[in-house]
């Protein structure tokens, strides 16, 4: 049989951050289209249950016609069994709530453990097993969860995992106290990116991350985790597939010797070319290094031509300035002696010298002071 488990899509958030407003509207039906997408791909990959391991609206407050659309395309996919387990961000509530009728395909969960048996012949089954953690069930979720080995375990939960118990807190999961619970596959929402790690003796843990990168705390790949469990022998193969419209990438690239905006365009370049990244995606780029005084650097220039390129672009400075004091010390031009007033003014930091160097460098050059 085969399963998605995906988790913290965060539908309908606003995406404002680094966007215009048409984009932040377009990146949003974009975050929708995507779990549209994926509901379709389960119906031509032969995909029997979806996981939703919490987190599908971003907040409470929710439009309708999201909404609609989720609750349209799980209808329309009859084929398939969606389990649907509520996050930490208050919205699934309120989701439910809002149907007026919930289709036969969609299951929920509860503050109690819930078991469905997702496939049962001549004795072998498959299980999920998942429960909605809170303050009060905190302190007996893991003493209530009784598994039988002899079926193929799957659990869904939505918290942060830990390797130990933290007592009354309900946004904690202690991967220690799930060990030898006959866990096969922990389906696990909360963290937005793909990890996936041991759960002994049997089996394993894994957040499928969000569908869509949403920030440059997102970067990279974003998709869900397809899961093909053998009936017979309940070998299980698991693999990630990434499947975001657009990807974000937070690149570094060291400017230490570039001396123009050319200089940096090229090296820019060239690190976006090691990323693979496309067109369509966002850039975040991260200026580093140790640079010339008189290096010529226009961030703001530099966004605007890769905004060109891409869907999204901007750069950030994070270089430092190295001034070499032994290169001004015989010049007795206007700059030479500017530099050798800010190095003695002893009230001035090393980076305070530098920065105003910088700036008076650029004033003497007839600039635009970029501050
Ligand atoms: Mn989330």
């Amino acid at each position: 049989m085969r399963i998605i488990h995906c988790a913290d899509i965060h539908l309908d958030s606003q995406m404002t951050a680094n966007l215009d407003k048409e984009k932040a509207k377009e990146r949003k039906h974009e975050i929708l289209d995507t779990f549209l997408r994926m509901v379709e791909y389960a119906g031509n990959n032969n995909v029997d249950a979806i996981i939703i391991a919490g987190d599908l609206f971003d907040t409470k407050t929710f439009s309708a016609g999201a909404r609609n659309s989720v609750i349209d395309s799980i209808a329309s996919h009859p084929n398939i069994d969606f389990y649907y387990l509520k996050g930490n961000h208050g919205g699934g509530d309120r989701f439910i709530e809002a149907i007026k009728e919930v289709p036969d395909n969609l299951y929920l969960f509860a503050d109690n453990w819930k078991r469905y048996n997702l496939y049962e012949n001549e004795g072998k089954r498959i299980t999920l097993s998942g429960i909605e953690l809170g303050d009060d069930n905190v302190s007996t979720v893991y003493s209530s969860l009784l598994l039988d080995p002899r079926d193929f375990n799957i659990v869904t939960m939505h918290g942060q995992i830990t390797t130990y118990q933290v007592k009354n807190s309900s946004d904690n999961i202690s991967l220690s106290d799930l060990r030898n619970k006959n866990i096969n596959y922990l389906a696990l929402g909360h963290v937005h990116e793909y990890q996936e790690g041991e759960l002994p003796p049997r089996g394993k843990y894994c957040y499928s991350g969000c569908l869509e990168g949403r920030g440059f705390d997102e970067c990279g790949k974003h998709g869900f985790v397809l899961l093909d469990i053998n009936e017979d022998d309940f070998t299980c193969k698991t693999e990630f597939v990434d499947f975001a419209n657009r990807h974000l990438y937070e690149i570094p690239v060291d400017i230490s010797d570039c001396k123009t905006n050319t200089d940096i365009k090229r090296k820019i370049d060239a690190a976006i070319g090691l990323q693979k990244s496309e067109t369509k995606d966002l850039l975040k780029i991260v200026l580093t290094g140790d640079i010339d005084v008189d290096c010529e650097k226009n961030t703001e220039y530099l966004a605007k031509i890769l905004m060109e390129g891409f869907y999204f672009a901007k750069v950030n400075d994070k270089t430092k300035i190295a001034v070499d004091y032994n290169d001004y010390e015989l010049d007795a031009s206007l700059k030479g002696e500017f530099v050798r007033i800010v190095k003695a003014d002893e009230s001035l930091s090393e980076e305070e010298k530098a920065e105003i160097i910088r700036c008076g460098f650029q004033a003497l050059n007839g600039e635009d002071i970029e501050l």
